[in-house]
């Protein structure tokens, strides 16, 4: 459809990635956030796909959230650093319910702490989201404890359960760090500023 008028205003874009084990609920989240819709027999995703929405932040102004959604197959040694340049925070995500995921989940941040860093040089933002929340059964508690202490030893800004399925909590956790990266204006994420992964490179010119 052709639009006749003009935006007044760029919109602001964040970029934000969502990686994680296969099978854990990436895709389902952002559905969720984006179609508004739930789908039992979701397919795997394969490579990287890409979604966005218009938010409103406190500012009253509007945004667009891109989300990158990461297929689970891609392990996180695959991902070049310029796959990362841009993103304002990660969405690391696990299921609740399956211990292993929470260990892949740690392997990402380790990931992400190691490739990137933005402009302020300081680390990419990242949030542990436990997702498949309807399926705690009488131990969220316990759990949820569990899932803040990895997430506080492990550097994320915080940790959230999330679910798909009924849709709890999925809007509130996206639209806060969206709302985090502008309070704490968030710099994009810089290939030019990570840490150099091999220092013998810089050292070409120096005399052996
Ligand atoms: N009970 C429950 N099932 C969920 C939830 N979210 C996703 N699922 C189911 O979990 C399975 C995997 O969901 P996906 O969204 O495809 O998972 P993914 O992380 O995108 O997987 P990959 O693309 O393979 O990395 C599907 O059968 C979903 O229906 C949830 O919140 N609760
Ligand atoms: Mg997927």
């Amino acid at each position: 459809m052709h639009q006749h008028h003009q935006k007044t205003e760029e919109q602001e874009i964040l970029k934000l990635l969502v990686v994680g084990d296969i099978g854990c609920g990436k895709s389902s989240i952002i559905r969720r956030f984006v179609e508004k819709q739930f789908n039992e027999s979701s397919k795997s995703t394969v490579g990287v796909e890409f979604y966005s929405k218009e938010v409103t932040l406190s500012d009253k102004k509007h945004y667009q959230v891109q989300l990158w959604d990461v297929g689970g197959q891609s392990s996180a040694q695959l991902l070049t650093r310029s796959f990362y340049k841009g993103a304002v925070a990660v969405l690391i995500v696990f299921d609740v319910v399956r211990p292993a995921t929470l260990v892949t989940a740690g392997q990402w941040k380790q990931d992400v702490d190691q490739k990137v860093k933005n402009l302020q040089g300081s680390p990419v933002p990242c949030i542990l989201i436990g997702n498949k929340s309807d399926l705690y059964s009488n131990d969220q508690e316990i759990k949820e404890k569990e899932f803040d202490i990895f997430s506080e030893e492990n550097d994320f800004i915080g940790f959230h359960s999330v679910s798909a399925k009924t849709g709890d909590k999925i809007d509130k956790v996206i639209v806060d760090i969206a709302q985090y990266v502008i309070d704490f204006k968030i710099f994009p994420a810089t290939e030019e500023s990570s840490v150099n992964l091999n220092p013998e490179a810089s050292h070409k010119n120096s005399n052996c």
